[in-house]
């Protein structure tokens, strides 16, 4: 039910409510609960309590006319409605957490709504569960499966995303400022080596810019035992693709130097979108790597970047 089907409503009634008394002056004794519908809808257009009270004080309304009746009634419906739908689109998840919170635990495939004020703008997203309190969305992922995706894609694809969300997969710079700009984030990143370790990396707020600031990254507030990656050096930094070169280095194309797409500075502490070697790479820095842990000419085995609601 759209709103100005409401409004449209509620200046009729209004209108209703100020003409000429037909019967008792100020009688409003038996209208109960029209008054408090016609009260609530007032408010809800922005008149103070105070307000509606006094106006309401100089009501007088036919109470046997019918079609006043029927059209009270209809107003009742429309409300009805409308609270019902509203509550509807209020209560769908806008990411992990949400429907962490609303009981639903198990890590996948979910449907969210992201976008305020979009009810019907449905994203699949996978949601994780299984680490460090769960409630995470997934935006990030790098395996060793059989199928692997290609990460050295163009400016629009690390846009819009790519990949297979149960298996490699980047969700998508858009979808990522989106997620990212509602609430403060934290970010989790894990990654996994050839040889079984595993190291963690957590920042207490994580947010990516609108695409005019080529999807700006602010990060920090680290904690975890693989080092810190990403916030020393690539705080503030934009995103680089190899067909758009945002980078802090002038002589470099980092973004085709080290075969990815990140937030670059001149060039990297940490490559995660870089290519899948298996653990050392050939010296050319190209690989999955993370400085502080195992160093840039390790390409690491899995990496996943996730992140929930900071509170
Ligand atoms: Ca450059």
């Amino acid at each position: 039910m759209h709103f100005f089907v409401v409004l449209s409503m509620v200046v009729t009634m209004a209108q209703a409510s100020s003409a000429p008394p037909t019967t008792e002056e100020n009688s409003c004794s038996g209208l109960k609960d029209d008054r408090s519908l016609l009260s609530t809808l007032l408010t809800i257009t922005g008149y103070s309590d105070t307000c509606v009270a006094a106006a309401l004080d100089f009501c007088s309304i036919d109470q046997k006319n019918s079609s006043y009746r029927s059209f009270m009634e209809e107003a009742k419906e429309v409300v009805q409605q409308v609270s019902v739908a509203v509550n509807k689109w209020e209560s769908r998840p806008r990411h992990c957490k949400d429907l962490l919170d609303s009981g639903d635990s198990g890590s996948g495939l979910r449907q969210v709504y992201p976008y305020p004020g979009q009810p019907h703008h449905r994203v699949t997203v996978f949601c994780d569960h299984t680490v460090d309190g769960g409630g995470w969305t997934v935006f990030q992922r790098r395996t060793s499966d059989a199928v692997r995706q290609d990460f050295y894609r163009t400016w629009i694809e690390y846009r819009l995303g790519f990949g297979d969300l149960e298996g490699e997969f980047w969700l998508g710079l858009d979808l990522l400022h989106q997620l990212t700009s509602t609430t403060l984030q934290q970010l989790r990143i894990d990654l996994h080596d050839y040889e079984g370790e595993h190291r963690w990396a957590k920042y207490g707020f994580f947010h990516v810019g609108a695409p005019e600031t080529k999807f700006r990254l602010k990060v920090g507030s680290y904690s975890g035992d693989a080092g810190d990656s990403l916030a020393a050096k690539h705080n503030g930094m934009r995103f680089s693709t190899r067909d758009d070169d945002n980078d802090k280095n002038n002589e470099w194309h980092c973004a085709q130097r080290r075969r990815g797409g990140y937030w670059y500075n001149a060039c990297y502490d940490s490559n995660l979108n870089g290519y899948q070697y298996v653990g050392h790479d050939t010296d050319d820095h190209r690989g999955i790597a993370w400085r502080h842990w195992r160093g840039t000419t390790y390409s690491l085995k899995a990496a996943s970047m996730m992140m929930r609601p900071a509170f």
